[in-house]
């Protein structure tokens, strides 16, 4: 495990119901602290992401922030922040970014992540490795010992013409951690179709990734895979938001 601190600097209203949106918004607001006037931002996905593009929206709308450029991750995020007025760009136009703020599905203690149970892993991914700081906002219930031990899916977005190949290897790739691979189906029974136009292959493991940096090597090597969920070494920040309070996690 890496040096990595941990403060908690504020706690919950001494009457919470602490919902799972309460935590959200709790650690949202923090995140936002990050922001600063004249920052080219990436704007997360998710329900927690979504507090801190509607925070942001109202710090540009009260004048307490100015400036700002945000590049959104997804088609849903990009309507949100359009509806709020905040000014949006490409990463194409913007190829370095100053901050973005996203959430996650797990984070591991040396802040690795997976991501992209929202469906938006790619753009996620490539707004994010283009940042010069990622911070990451979770309740903490998102928090594992290793990744994949949440029994939760792990995605992986392959194109559609070789998804079932894929997902044969995926699960013969990761049949130590006892995985089961299964396409993503949408609410109408129909494969989920990501922004990019290509199918999910969600991984679920009985044990966590043994080793993740190998396992995102080896499954960025199939072909036709687009993106994995694992987000290894990329997040400059973790704010955690529980019971106790709103903590920042950094490596
Ligand atoms: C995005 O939204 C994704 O990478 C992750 O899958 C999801 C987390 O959503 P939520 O904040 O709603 O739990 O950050």
């Amino acid at each position: 495990q890496s040096s990595m601190s941990i403060k908690a600097f504020s706690s919950p209203s001494p009457n919470p119901i602490l919902t799972q949106d309460y935590l959200k918004k709790l650690a949202a607001d923090k995140a936002v602290e990050y922001v600063r006037s004249g920052m080219v931002l990436g704007l997360g996905t998710g329900s927690t992401a979504a507090f801190v593009v509607s925070k942001i929206g109202e710090l540009l709308k009260s004048g307490e922030l100015k400036d700002i450029v945000g590049i959104p991750t997804s088609k849903r995020t990009y309507e949100q922040a359009l509806s709020l007025g905040i000014p949006l760009s490409v990463l194409d136009d913007h190829p370095v970014l100053d901050l973005s703020i996203d959430g996650a599905d797990e984070v591991d203690p040396d802040l690795n992540l997976v991501k992209g149970r929202g469906g938006a892993l790619l753009r996620e991914k490539m707004v994010e490795a283009a940042s010069k700081k990622f911070v990451v906002v979770v309740d903490d219930t998102k928090l594992v010992d290793g990744l994949g031990g949440s029994g939760l899916a792990m995605p992986v977005e392959v194109v559609q013409f070789c998804w079932k190949y894929n997902l044969v290897k995926l699960q013969e790739l990761f049949k130590d951690e006892g995985c089961e691979a299964k396409l993503r189906i949408d609410g109408d029974g129909k494969p989920y179709v990501t922004d990019n136009s290509n199918y999910i292959v969600d991984l679920y493991f009985k044990t966590p990734i043994r080793d993740g940096l190998a396992a995102g090597k080896e499954i960025s090597s199939f072909q036709g895979v687009v993106e994995h969920g694992l987000f290894l070494d990329m997040a400059t920040a973790v704010i955690i938001a529980g019971k106790e309070g709103v903590g920042v996690k950094s490596n």
